[in-house]
């Protein structure tokens, strides 16, 4: 079997456990070398999508998910919060655009929307837009009639993580199946809707459920748009709060075959910065990572600060990505390289 892969490849949907495996199994340098050669093929490689997030419904979970800080079923001492009010949503996401944020993405802790919430979030996506930045919502399970409500209302993204293998995620939660996520994402899908979809590592999980995981998101039957890897963030009160960290080496190698294996999706390096130095996170970006989640919170938990980022940008010569919206939306929220906010290193 050969895993040397032509950048020019169509987009598979077949992948099989041991070419994902032999991709994952190669020597660091050469799988670092592939996929930046994918990256470069396919992306400026010097582009890094920037998105802030916001939690806008806090706590009180019914699913119990084991990493999170949000499920009631654990004892995390999260202060809960109702839905946000419309508006505050809406001056948070001003001020992610002035920040420099392109796309302004909001999750709530439950297992679906109910009728009454969702009038309400869909006047935040319509907000959103209207200020002239991508929206991206996560709000947990989606019946089609809601997906084509939010599609209608302008719904840039739709965020649902298969989050691991399909083995181990009756490990980590049981409330909820694999199968359900995988109907949500048909439902956004068919509704037009881009699709953000990934998972988390270092929670406990072996090497087998790593390339599971992989090759799941590699053959859905359209690539997401969107492929957040998140490094556990481990929340006190949760059952993984003592789980082993991972390899940094092996959340690198996960970055790269998700490059390698879906060449035009944007991937993630999500959770979990702020544990990382800045060549670990360097080595994400050359092996293909190029969006992250900008801004000193997540949705409960802290991210790095933006002047770090900003300052890390400028050392390794990074700028935001560009986004292109509709032709009759007002001002776009463009973010260019000359933009005061990101320094060129090129130009110094
Ligand atoms: N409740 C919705 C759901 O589960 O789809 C949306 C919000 S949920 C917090 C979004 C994703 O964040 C999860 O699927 C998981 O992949 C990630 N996440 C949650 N807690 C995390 C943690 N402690 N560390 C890393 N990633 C986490
Ligand atoms: C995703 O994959 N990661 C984001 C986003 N989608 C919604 C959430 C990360 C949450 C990290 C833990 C916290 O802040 O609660
Ligand atoms: Fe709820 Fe989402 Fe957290 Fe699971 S990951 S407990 S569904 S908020």
């Amino acid at each position: 079997m050969t895993t040397g892969i032509l950048m020019t490849t169509p987009l598979r949907h077949d992948w099989t456990f041991d070419e994902v495996k032999a991709l994952y199994q190669l020597p660091f340098n050469d799988l670092v070398f592939q996929a930046q050669s994918v990256h470069r093929a396919n992306f400026d490689p010097n582009a890094v999508q920037v998105s802030t997030l916001l939690s806008i419904k806090t706590g009180a979970c019914p699913e119990d998910c084991k990493y999170c800080s949000q499920s009631g079923h654990h004892n995390t001492e999260l202060e809960k919060e109702k839905l946000m009010a419309v508006e505050k949503v809406l001056a948070e996401a001003r001020k992610a655009k002035e920040n420099g944020a392109s796309r302004f993405c909001m999750g709530a802790a439950w297992k679906h929307p109910s009728a009454k919430d969702f009038t309400h979030v869909l006047a935040m996506v319509k907000g959103v837009k209207e200020l002239g930045m991508e929206s991206c919502m996560t709000l947990g399970a989606l019946s089609q009639e809601q997906s084509e409500a939010l599609a209608d209302a302008g719904l840039d993204y739709y965020n649902h993580n298969i989050d691991t293998s399909r083995n181990y995620y009756k490990t980590i939660i049981t409330t909820r199946t694999f199968e359900g996520r995988l109907d949500t994402l048909a439902n956004v899908r068919d509704a037009g809707i881009k699709v953000c979809c990934g998972g988390i590592v270092g929670m406990g999980e072996d090497f087998n459920d790593r390339i599971e995981f992989l090759k799941e998101l590699a053959n859905l039957p359209v690539h997401p748009e969107s492929v957040p890897i998140n490094n556990l963030v481990k929340i006190k009160g949760t059952p993984l709060e003592n789980v082993d960290d991972l390899d940094p080496f092996d959340f690198i190698r996960m970055i790269a075959v998700a490059r390698i294996l879906m060449p035009e999706s944007h991937v993630r390096l999500s959770a979990g910065r702020e544990e990382m130095n800045d060549q670990m996170q360097a080595l994400c970006f050359l092996s293909g990572a190029n969006s992250i989640f900008y801004g000193e919170k997540l949705l409960t938990t802290s991210n790095p600060l933006e002047n770090d980022d900003m300052r890390l940008f400028q050392r390794l010569g990074i700028h935001p990505e560009e986004i292109f919206l509709d032709e009759e939306l007002p001002e776009p929220a463009v973010m260019q390289q000359e933009d005061s906010s990101f320094y060129d290193a090129m130009s110094q």
